[in-house]
């Protein structure tokens, strides 16, 4: 297959890439203009008209899309086609608040499953290869991108989704899988016990596509080693498709993203101001394509900085530094995004106040999250029900509201230690975005 999918796309030079991107933009601006509803109100209100959008230049003359528009949307405020020519949706984790569910047409499955099929190929990928997709399946995005690449590839894929350590490594070995999708601390997990067990050198496994979560070039290096592979970085978030946004060459210097299908732009998270390459702000997209579910000039509160420079790989997509940190208090464990006000959300309605902590922690390759959180000085007067009935009602509590298991201590009132600024709530002993 060679080491690009689409060739004249992914080495385009720059002139025609910034030629068709001014065109799909304009196009796109008008088809938004003209069927999402709150998104003309927000050209309206910001006195912009399609007319005033005459190419790439234009763009930061846009009004933002932030997470709370959508949120404030949900569920249908941006879809912009007939209900009819929806063919599926996908959807961020939570229960309330931060919940995005993101509509798709066919074309919209067929344009991200091609971003995924680029970044298989990108990582030595082709019909020879089988794929073996342990992100999950379902509403995560993970594990029905991945899938639709490798589909795409024509390589022999493997559904496998996520969990079961014991039946991941018996298909690895019984059917020869060449290259194994997850999140990055599974593919660490996964290493660590085929070291333990010896099996390396009955696997054939040559390269991994890791993403959805925040990760070292340490881990990158441990992951290689256990594994025998080239670890590739890949990143993406719900509301623009999912994974493929942006993927690692063989280069490994920074993800290409797709700018045929995504428009990056570095904003100042303070001041909305476009900032020039090379300097650390928000990445913002707007995606040129989506017609379902479309996204201008969304701001994904991820920090990096965009390269420009040559790559050595030839394609000519710009490059993005993997994610430096975040503009909002947001973090993922466990490979699930967590904000702090979803479990501060959980501890309210159980009639708690906001006197809690979160100490998220990794221990070998597993993420650890712990809430403490104080008796109020009634709970604790009245001394009425045990503590671990009361933990037990807050881990529930939590696994419905972030479907993972949280471990809960419930402490005397005033133990936690108060701040005179801005309260400490997380204490994030991972140190990920190194
Ligand atoms: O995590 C999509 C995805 C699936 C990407 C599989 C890669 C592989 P969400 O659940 O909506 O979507 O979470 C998106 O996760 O804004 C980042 O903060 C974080 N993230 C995703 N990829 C990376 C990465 C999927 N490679 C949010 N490095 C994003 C660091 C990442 N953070």
């Amino acid at each position: 297959m060679g080491k690009y999918f689409q060739p004249e796309i992914e080495t385009m030079p720059i002139p025609e890439l910034r030629k068709l991107q001014s065109e799909k933009l304009v196009k796109h601006v008008k088809y938004v203009y003209e069927n999402c509803a709150p998104y003309r109100a927000k050209m309206d209100e910001a006195g912009i008209t399609p007319d005033d959008i005459k190419g790439y230049d234009d763009l930061p003359k846009l009004p933002f899309i932030t997470k709370d528009d959508l949120k404030d949307a949900y569920p249908y405020g941006y879809v912009s086609v007939p209900m009819e020519e929806c063919v599926r949706i996908q959807s961020t984790s939570g229960t309330t608040g931060k919940r995005v569910v993101a509509f798709y047409t066919q074309d919209d499955i067929d344009i991200w499953e091609t971003c995924c099929a680029r970044a298989i190929v990108a990582a030595g990928g082709s019909k020879e290869d089988v794929v073996h997709v342990c992100y999950g399946y379902g509403l995560f995005t993970g594990g029905p991108g991945l899938n639709g690449g490798s589909h795409k590839v024509g390589s022999l894929t493997l559904p496998m989704s996520s969990g079961n350590t014991d039946r991941q490594l018996q298909f690895m070995e019984d059917l020869g899988s060449t290259i194994i999708c997850c999140t990055p601390s599974y593919a660490a997990n996964l290493g660590e016990t085929i070291v333990k067990r010896g099996l390396k050198d009955k696997l054939k496994l040559k390269a991994g596509i890791f993403g959805a979560e925040p990760w070292t070039e340490e881990m990158r290096k441990d992951i290689e080693r256990t594994l025998g592979i080239k670890a590739y970085d890949i990143y993406g978030l719900t509301e623009t498709c999912g994974p493929g946004v942006s993927f690692e060459c063989e280069d490994q210097s920074g993800m290409h993203i797709q700018e045929d299908y995504f428009i990056p732009e570095i904003i100042n998270p303070d001041t909305g101001e476009v900032l020039p390459d090379g300097e650390v702000g928000e990445l913002v997209f707007t995606c040129l394509d989506k017609k379902a579910f479309p996204l201008i000039r969304y701001r994904t509160r991820d920090l990096c900085y965009l390269k420009r420079e040559k790559c050595a790989c030839g394609r000519t997509h710009v490059r993005m530094h993997k994610p430096m940190g975040r503009a909002d208090d947001m973090m993922v464990v466990k490979g699930v995004n967590v904000w702090p006000s979803q479990i501060e959300a959980v501890l309210l309605q159980q009639g708690y106040q906001a006197n809690y902590q979160i100490v998220v922690d990794r221990i070998g390759t597993k993420d650890t999250i712990e809430v403490q959180v104080e008796l109020t000085p009634e709970m604790a007067e009245a001394n009425d029900i045990p503590n671990y009935e009361r933990e037990a009602k807050i881990v529930a509590g939590l696994k419905s509201m972030l479907g993972i298991k949280v471990d809960v201590q419930v402490v005397a009132p005033m133990t936690i230690p108060r701040s005179e600024g801005k309260a400490k709530r997380v204490v994030d002993k991972r140190d990920l975005y190194k």
